[in-house]
């Protein structure tokens, strides 16, 4: 998979050189390029932002350098056509980002991330490339961050890892939180006793149905207790 990320803060992508991702990168299972917007910026000062049309507090970030930094990754190629990059802006006003989602997004041959940050972007960045391509607004959670790079990152930790080959066994993608719609059973490794807290004994009893139905049915209270708006709606 491509993916282009364009950014007033390129190097706060610095750390996706780093472990399974950084890995990924090195054996080419992933491209990544990281685009400075001030780059498309042609005034002296760079400018990214301008005040807002109506009034209003806050900084909008302006079409201009936004489209010189997008054609320069898509091409200017009017119809970028149905299966084409697909652009993502972050936005607190986009769909919910699920692992539904990622593993969507994990099965695109080329993302491109447009992170903006102020108050957002000029909307017709947004209604320019949905008339060449296909564009996705994408929250990250309901709550409101600076800009969209913390998101960004977040996504790409998610789909990355759905990547065949990415994470070494593919077995540990299936027995995850959220793969089978319910949260994960809790775990524990050596030693058997901890200041007083003891592994549960059947974890080492070596029977392993007994183990399966233990975990299966911690993994249904845990749910039930924290997140039962992702249990199925039972009737009574
Ligand atoms: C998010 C991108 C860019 C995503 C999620 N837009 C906007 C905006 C901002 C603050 C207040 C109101 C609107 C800041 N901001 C972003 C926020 C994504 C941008 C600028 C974002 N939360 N926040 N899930």
């Amino acid at each position: 998979m491509r993916i282009d990320i364009v950014t007033i803060f390129p190097e706060f992508f610095d750390v996706l050189d780093l472990s399974l991702l950084g890995k990924a990168r090195q054996s080419g299972l992933i491209e990544l390029g990281v685009h400075n917007l001030r780059d498309h910026t042609h005034d002296r000062h760079h400018s990214v932002d301008d005040t807002p049309y109506g009034g209003g507090a806050g900084m909008v970030m302006k079409p201009e350098p936004w489209g010189d930094a997008l054609d320069a990754i898509l091409g200017t190629d009017p119809a970028l056509v149905d299966d084409g990059p697909l652009v993502i802006f972050p936005s607190p006003a986009g769909d919910q980002f699920t692992q539904r989602m990622a593993r969507e997004l994990s099965l695109e041959q080329h993302l491109v991330f447009g992170c903006g940050r102020y108050e957002g972007i000029d909307q017709r960045v947004v209604d320019h490339y949905s008339q060449r391509g296909r564009v996705r607004l994408v929250s990250l959670g309901d709550y409101v961050l600076n800009g969209g790079e913390v998101a960004v990152m977040a996504m790409i930790e998610a789909i990355g890892r759905l990547i065949p080959g990415v994470v070494g066994n593919p077995e540990s993608l299936v027995e995850e939180s959220h793969e089978d719609g319910l949260l994960e059973y809790p775990s524990y490794t050596k030693p058997a006793s901890w200041r007083g807290l003891d592994v549960p004994p059947v974890l080492r009893s070596g029977n392993h149905g007994a183990i399966s139905t233990w975990r299966h049915q911690q993994q249904i209270e845990r749910t039930e207790r924290v997140r039962p708006d992702l249990l199925p709606r039972t009737l009574s």
